[in-house]
């Protein structure tokens, strides 16, 4: 009989096959689909979460938990009301205009996914005016931007300005991330917070939402 300890152990090992095994199993076996989320595919990520932070786990097994996880979660999103799929709060992300990197930003997708968040994912590249116009779209409650590059970085700022002007700084929280990015940074450009890494993304966004 498959048990959500099982479960969290196969997302933790990242063992897709296993992981959509034990969920249908469990699915079969009557029960819940939030609780084979939240006990099972969930309960494993947060446990990759808190080891990456603390250097016991690394990219890419992150990477593979992060899928097996969403491996689990397509089995059971069909059997739940998307009204009834578990949100604690909207997150648009993206990395910003001129910049091609988005491992790291996926990275982060997928952890504040596994932690319960939705995630609005634009991709690369996006300029200001681009994150506003989605911001007005999709009423986010935190803007998530990612920067690799130092010569981008300050369209992180543009942003934010372009935020204010258009009165939505008070409504967004705004939090940035990426290699060149630091804390300083975070405050001479204006943004709610600073993550260091996708883990403290997570915590982060939960944060500034409670
Ligand atoms: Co580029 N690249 N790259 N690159 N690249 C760097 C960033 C660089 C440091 C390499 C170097 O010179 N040592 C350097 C930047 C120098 C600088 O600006 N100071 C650099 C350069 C110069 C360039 C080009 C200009 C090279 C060229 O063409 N001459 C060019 C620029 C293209 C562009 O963007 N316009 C370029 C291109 C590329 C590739 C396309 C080849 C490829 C990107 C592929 C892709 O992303 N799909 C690439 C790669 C792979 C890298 C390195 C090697 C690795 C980046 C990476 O994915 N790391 C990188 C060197 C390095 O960082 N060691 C480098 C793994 C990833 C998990 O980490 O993205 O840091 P990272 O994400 C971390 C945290 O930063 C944080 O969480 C993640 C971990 O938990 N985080 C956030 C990230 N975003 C966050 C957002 C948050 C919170 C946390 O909240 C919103």
């Amino acid at each position: 009989m498959a048990n959500y300890e099982d479960l969290s152990k196969q997302v933790i090992a990242g063992n897709q096959a296993k992981v959509k095994e034990l969920t249908q199993s469990l699915v079969d076996g009557g029960d819940a689909p939030l609780e084979i989320i939240n006990q099972g595919l969930i309960a494993g990520m947060n446990v990759v979460g808190a080891r990456f932070k603390n250097g016991e786990m690394f990219v890419p097994e992150v990477l593979m938990a992060a899928k097996s996880m969403a491996a689990g979660i397509e089995i059971v999103k069909p059997l739940i009301a998307a009204e009834d799929m578990p949100s604690i709060g909207k997150v648009l992300l993206g990395t910003v205009k001129g910049d091609l990197h988005d491992i790291g930003k996926n990275l982060v997708g997928m952890m504040l996914e596994s932690g319960g968040f939705t995630v609005i994912n634009m991709g690369i590249d996006i300029s200001p005016e681009q994150f506003v116009a989605a911001i007005k779209e999709y009423k986010p409650d935190v803007l998530a931007m990612s920067a690799l590059l130092t010569t981008t970085m300050l369209h992180m700022k543009d942003t934010i300005e372009l935020m204010k002007e258009e009165g939505l700084a008070d409504k967004v929280k705004v939090i940035v991330g990426g290699a060149p990015i630091s804390q300083d940074f975070a405050d001479e450009v204006g943004a709610d917070g600073f993550a260091p890494d996708a883990a403290s993304a997570v915590d982060l966004c939960k944060k500034l939402l409670s």
